[in-house]
């Protein structure tokens, strides 16, 4: 058996329910150095394996239609993690290609959501362009609907993948996350450099938010910042943390 069956296994076979957390990545405004919120990533502590990727769980938790379940899992972690962070500060959580193809996942956040009391418009929710491509009209559906709850939508992994101009004039996004293969190489290269200022000049002219993953040096902090991309995240700010050294961690940069 490959390790690609033994989690497909171990994700059927044992609740992976109490072994499943978010950490939690800083996003920083680079005007002004603030926390504005942060990305919510999945970690898998396995009893029998240890340590298991998002890149190979979720994958797996997809082929083995355990998605839904774990997505609402996450998210109720989320919802939790929400009320105790303090008000100004918002939360993104990534949704899986089945998630936002799938009315009955999408109905179930929206009512946790209700149900929480949480504030929708603290949420985003972020997709990647391959969610996009097996069943659009569903996505487009499931997006409005979402938006309409004052939930935000960004659009994860710009510039990777399929992706497609065309996405970003059919649907509606709040916010376009620059990929980190652009941002890593921003300063030794110059074409990821002109991809990079061509995504910030895009979402300046659309009105909506660009945000840097992946940055990892003062000197790239510096330069987004000075081609106008609005927010940033990455090791030179923070590792993902656990919840509680994570809001240490905004209130330091107030
Ligand atoms: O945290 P890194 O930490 O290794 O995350 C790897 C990948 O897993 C990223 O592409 C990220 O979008 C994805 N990922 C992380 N957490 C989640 C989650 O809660 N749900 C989904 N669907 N994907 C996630
Ligand atoms: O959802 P997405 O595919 O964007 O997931 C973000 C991934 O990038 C996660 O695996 C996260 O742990 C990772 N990451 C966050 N900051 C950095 C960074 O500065 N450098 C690198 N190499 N990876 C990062
Ligand atoms: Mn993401
Ligand atoms: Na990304």
């Amino acid at each position: 058996l490959t390790q690609r069956h033994l989690i497909e296994l171990e994700l059927q076979a044992n609740d992976f329910a109490s072994e499943l957390k978010l950490d939690y990545q800083p996003i920083i405004e680079l005007k002004s150095g603030r926390v504005v919120g942060y990305e919510a990533l999945a970690r898998w502590d396995s009893a029998r394996f240890g340590r298991i990727s998002p890149e190979a769980f979720i994958p797996a938790a997809e082929r083995t239609a355990v998605i839904g379940r774990m997505t609402r899992i996450l998210f109720a972690q989320a919802l939790e993690a929400l009320a105790i962070m303090p008000k100004h500060l918002r939360l993104s959580f990534n949704l899986s290609a089945r998630d936002i193809c799938d009315h009955e996942t999408s109905m179930a956040l929206l009512a946790m959501i209700t149900r929480s009391g949480v504030d929708p418009r603290r949420i985003e929710f972020e997709i990647t362009e391959t969610a996009l491509l097996s069943d659009f009209d569903t996505a487009d559906q499931v997006i409005s609907m979402l938006r309409a709850a004052g939930i935000s939508i960004a659009l994860d992994d710009f510039g990777t993948g399929f992706s497609s101009l065309s996405h970003i004039h059919r649907l509606a996004f709040d916010k376009l996350k620059i990929d980190k293969g652009f941002v890593m190489n921003f300063d030794r290269d110059a074409r990821c450099m002109s991809i990079t200022r061509s995504v910030a000049n895009l979402c300046q002219n659309l009105g909506i938010a660009s945000v840097a993953e992946g940055v990892e040096s003062e000197e790239i902090a510096d330069g987004l910042k000075a081609i106008g991309v609005r927010l940033a995240q990455g090791y030179y700010f923070s590792r993902p943390l656990p919840l509680e050294l994570a809001i240490d961690y905004a209130a330091r940069c107030e």
